[in-house]
């Protein structure tokens, strides 16, 4: 009996058992032709269909996390629209509409980031409004994942 794997034309004698794998993703048949073609023998080969590859799972978008600014009696709004513009990248429109969010509401969000990102960008604002020494404070809290 022959065989032709892709390239290769396998000769048997005797009755074999074959196993292989399909490597070439993107094309999940192949033909196992049996005959040979050289000497006009009929194909009485089958064509082989790829078992699904285990696909491996998307990776996972990494937890994020919110820096909070929270509102005091205290610091200035000079102040805390400086901080939103030196430390989270705002023009003094958005800066200003956000320190107004923190003092009417109570708190609000100045970003969202990786936790690394997120803790660092809130120890920032924190040293630098003790330096400056205002109350300030702000936090990081888990965006809830959907
Ligand atoms: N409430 C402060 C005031 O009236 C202003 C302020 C805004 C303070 C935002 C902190 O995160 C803050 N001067």
């Amino acid at each position: 009996m022959i065989v032709r794997v892709g390239k290769f034309k396998l000769e048997f004698n005797s009755e074999i058992e074959l196993k292989f794998k399909i490597t070439d993703t993107n094309n999940p048949s192949t033909r196992i032709r049996m005959g040979d073609e050289d000497e006009g023998e009929p194909d009485r080969g089958l064509t082989v269909l790829a078992e699904r590859e285990r696909v491996k799972p998307e990776l996972k978008k990494p937890p994020m996390y919110k820096v909070v600014l929270l509102n005091d009696d205290y610091t200035p709004m000079e102040f805390v629209v400086q901080v939103l513009e030196i430390f989270f990248q705002m023009n003094r429109e958005k800066a200003t509409q956000i320190m107004l969010a923190v003092h009417t509401v109570g708190k609000a969000t100045c970003g969202i980031y990786t936790r690394d990102i997120a803790e660092t960008k809130s120890d920032q604002v924190n040293e630098f409004a003790q330096q400056n020494h205002h109350p300030l404070v702000s936090d990081v809290e888990a965006v809830e994942e959907e």
